[in-house]
């Protein structure tokens, strides 16, 4: 069966509550004015933790079939952690997804493999999906060890996992070096990575893992460069980051999937 793309906007620390709600009814009059067909692309949306609850209430009182997630979770499911979010609380604002090992987080939060794997494990358990971020920095592209270090790391992340979970994941491919820079991969180095990362699924656990789990690329995607992009055959759709920032320019790389 083919795999639904899904364009997820990943809104970092920008838009708050107010801003959040406008972008949610902005976004769904736009998509509804196109005829967009949610049954063929997947749309989510990630805000700020102070966000959520007021796109959950809008989403369910406007009966929307947009879906939104969280940029991070806790590895803990409660306790004195001052600033942490459990993935309980998150399931219970009706999160889909949940980003896990963001570079923004493994560089600037004490994020690394073995805390990435307990994020995956608690967002699983939580029964959502985590999107797992994976990408090389220039210097690993430099030495064009770039394919074997995205791979090496979503190795290190789901190697204890079992295919059920394995199944539930989602990956996006995000050079760290495309990264709010507007140097977006060219689709084919994109296809690259996400065919390599495919293989790995596919040698690691099974055709059928493989074959369900989406590949996302993201790194200065915008609506010049999705088209292009989402053409490729490994390539499942985009984490957006400033370019989800504004509504227009978000729901036409949505639209270029219908
Ligand atoms: C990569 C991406 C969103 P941007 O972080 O995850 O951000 O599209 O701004 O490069």
């Amino acid at each position: 069966m083919a795999r639904v793309p899904l364009i997820a906007g990943n809104w970092k620390m920008n838009l708050d509550h107010l801003e959040a709600t406008y972008f949610v009814q902005k976004l769904a009059w736009l998509l509804r004015d196109a005829h967009f067909d949610y049954k063929h692309c997947e749309i989510v949306l990630f805000p700020a933790f102070t966000s959520l609850r007021s796109v959950q209430v809008l989403v369910e009182a406007d009966n929307l079939r947009i879906r939104y997630g969280a940029q991070s979770v806790s590895v803990t499911s409660q306790g004195a952690f001052t600033g942490d979010v459990s993935a309980d609380m998150l399931s219970q604002l009706r999160c889909s997804y949940v980003i896990v090992g963001h570079s923004e987080r493994r560089k600037y939060h004490p994020e690394d493999d073995a805390n990435i794997v307990d994020q995956v494990r608690a967002v699983l358990a939580a029964g959502m999906q985590p999107i797992l971020c994976v990408g090389e920095s220039f210097e690993e592209r430099r030495q064009g060890i770039e394919l074997e270090f995205a791979v090496g790391q979503v190795h290190d992340v789901t190697r204890d996992l079992n295919e059920a979970e394995a199944a539930a994941l989602i990956i996006a491919y995000e050079p760290v070096w495309a990264i709010g820079t507007g140097m977006v991969a060219t689709p084919q180095s994109a296809q690259d990575a996400a065919r390599a990362i495919r293989a790995h699924m596919r040698q690691a656990f099974n055709d059928t893992v493989a074959n369900t789990v989406r590949i996302l690329y993201g790194g200065s995607v915008s609506s010049q460069n999705a088209a292009q992009l989402i053409q490729e055959a490994d390539v499942d759709g985009f984490l957006v980051g400033g370019a989800s920032l504004e509504v227009e320019e978000f729901s036409k790389i949505a639209r270029i999937t219908q």
